[in-house]
C-alpha cells in the first residue's frame, strides 16, 4: 500500500465499499464524511452521474487508442476544455497518468525547451525543502520532504538545488490567508542564480500553496518575487498544481488566484474528478513553439506514455470540465472560503494545537508533536475523526482539511466540530 503503514493497517482495515457526494461508505457500514475530498482530487464529490457517463459510454465505444502517431478526438476536446480554463497564454497540453508523471514530464520539457533554444547548458533545477512533487526520481530530486528522500539518496538527479520553505511558527502563526512575513524568501532565488550562473539554471518548481507537507500558504508578494527572479535570469517558473487546482483556492488554478502567472503548470488529480487517472502538462506557447521546428516529419519530443490522452481518461476529463462550469463550483469554493476560515480558526487554544492555517478549501491544523515521535498524535487524531465517521488527512502532525467543493456549511461546521471533539481527547 502507498505511503501507508502495511502491518498496522493489515491488522485493523479500514475499508472504503461506495460513495456519493459528500460520503463514503465504509465497509462496517458507516456513513463518513469526505473532509479531504479522496485526497486532495474529488472536487465535485463523489460518483457524480455526468462523469460516471460519461466513462461508461466512452468504455463502450473506444476502449483505448494510442497517442503514439494516432489518437481519438478525446484527449484534443479535453486539452480545448482545459486550456479555456487555464491562465492567458498556457495554451498547449500534454497528457500523462499522474501528478509524478506530469511533474517529471515538465522537468523534461523544460531541459528540451532550453536545449531547442541553443541554451543547452540550462540544467539546474531548483525545487523548495518541504516540496512535494510525487515519486518519481525528478519530482522527489526536486522534492524536499527528507523521508521520501533518504532511501534513494545518491541516486537523485544531480544537478539540483532547493529554495529554503515558507514556514514560519515563529512569524506567520495563525494567520488567517496568505502570512504577511516572508516574501523575502523569495530573494534566495536570486542567491542560487548566481551561485549556479543563470546560463546552467532551467527552471523553479514550486506548489504554489505546498499541500503534502502539511499546508503552507505562499507569504504575501512570495510568488511575485520568484517570478519576476526567473523573468530576469530567463528561468522557467513552473507551478505544481496537482492539488491546487481546479478550484480548491477559489479559481481554476492558483495562478489565477494569486495573480502570477507561470510557463507551466502541472495538474492531475481532480482535472478527472479522480475518477480515472489522469494529468496534464500545461504550456506557455512559446514552449511549443521552440519544439515545433525542424523538418516535420520529425517526433518533437522523445517522451509519452502508452496512456497519454487514454479515451476513459479524456472522457472523464471533459465532463468533469463541464460539471465545474455547470455548477460554478470554482466560484462556490471562493464564496465557502470565508466560512471555513472561520471555522477552523476557532479551534485556536484547543490543547496541542500550535499553528492553524487556511486558504481557499485548504485549511490545516498543527499539533505540538510527542516528544521523540513525529506523526503519532496527528495520526491518533486521524483514527478518532474516522471513528467518528469524519475523514481527514495528516502528514507529519499536521492535520489537512481539502473538502470537495460542494460541501455545505453544516458539513463544514461537523467537519471542524469532529476534529475540535478529538483534539479535546487526545493523549
Ligand atoms: N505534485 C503535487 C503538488 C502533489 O500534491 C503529486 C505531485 C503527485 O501526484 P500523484 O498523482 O503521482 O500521486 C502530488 C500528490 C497528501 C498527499 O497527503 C498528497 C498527494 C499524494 C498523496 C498524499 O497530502 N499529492
Amino acid at each position: 500500500m502507498p505511503f501507508t503503514a502495511n502491518r498496522q493497517f493489515k491488522a485493523l482495515p479500514r475499508l472504503l465499499v461506495s460513495a456519493e457526494g459528500m460520503h463514503y461508505t465504509s465497509h462496517d457500514g458507516r456513513r463518513i464524511l469526505d473532509g479531504i475530498a479522496g485526497l486532495w482530487a474529488v472536487n465535485a464529490g463523489h460518483c457524480r452521474k455526468p462523469i460516471v457517463e460519461a466513462i461508461q459510454k466512452q468504455a463502450e465505444r473506444l476502449d483505448y487508442a494510442t497517442g503514439f502517431q494516432m489518437h481519438s478526438a478525446g484527449p484534443f476536446i479535453a486539452a480545448d476544455k482545459l486550456v479555456r480554463i487555464a491562465p492567458q497564454g498556457l495554451d498547449h497540453v500534454f497528457f500523462v497518468n499522474s501528478g509524478s508523471e506530469a511533474v517529471d514530464t515538465a522537468l523534461k520539457i523544460a531541459l528540451g525547451y532550453h536545449r531547442a533554444r541553443g541554451e543547452g547548458t540550462r540544467r539546474v533545477l531548483i525545487g523548495r525543502e518541504r516540496g512535494y512533487h510525487g515519486v518519481g526520481f525528478g519530482g522527489i530530486s526536486v522534492g524536499g520532504m527528507g523521508s521520501n528522500r533518504k532511501t534513494f539518496a545518491g541516486q537523485l538527479l544531480p544537478a539540483v538545488d532547493h529554495l529554503p520553505h515558507t514556514h514560519s511558527l515563529e512569524k506567520n502563526a495563525h494567520s488567517r490567508g496568505q502570512p504577511q512575513w516572508g516574501a523575502e524568501l523569495a530573494d534566495d532565488l536570486e542567491r542560487l542564480i548566481q551561485l549556479h550562473d543563470a546560463s546552467n539554471v532551467a527552471a523553479v518548481i514550486v506548489e504554489p500553496i505546498a499541500g503534502s507537507t502539511g499546508v503552507l500558504i505562499p507569504p504575501k508578494g512570495y510568488l511575485e518575487r520568484l517570478r519576476q527572479i526567473c523573468d530576469r535570469h530567463g528561468v522557467l517558473l513552473v507551478f505544481d498544481e496537482v492539488i491546487t487546482g481546479f478550484g480548491r483556492t477559489g479559481s481554476a488554478f492558483a495562478a489565477h488566484t494569486f495573480g502570477v502567472t507561470p510557463d507551466m503548470i502541472t495538474c492531475a488529480k481532480a482535472l478527472t474528478n479522480a475518477a480515472v487517472p489522469m494529468g496534464a502538462v500545461i504550456v506557455k506557447r512559446k514552449i511549443y513553439d521552440a519544439f515545433m521546428q525542424g523538418p516535420e516529419d520529425a517526433i518533437e519530443l522523445y517522451h509519452g506514455y502508452t496512456y497519454s490522452g487514454h479515451p476513459l481518461a479524456a472522457a472523464a476529463a471533459a465532463a468533469t470540465l463541464d460539471l465545474y462550469e455547470q455548477e460554478r463550483l470554482f466560484q462556490r469554493a471562493a464564496e465557502l472560503a470565508p466560512y471555513l476560515e472561520d471555522a477552523v480558526h476557532s479551534l485556536e487554544g484547543l490543547p496541542r494545537v500550535i499553528d492553524i492555517r487556511n486558504f481557499g478549501l485548504v485549511a490545516a491544523i498543527e499539533l505540538e508533536p510527542i516528544a521523540g515521535k513525529t506523526t503519532t498524535r496527528a495520526f491518533e487524531a486521524f483514527l478518532r475523526c474516522y471513528e467518528k465517521n469524519v475523514l481527514v488527512r495528516t502528514t507529519g502532525d499536521t492535520i489537512a482539511l481539502s473538502p470537495p467543493l460542494i460541501i455545505e456549511k453544516s458539513q463544514i461546521d461537523q467537519l471542524v466540530e469532529t476534529v475540535g471533539d478529538v483534539l479535546k481527547t487526545l493523549p
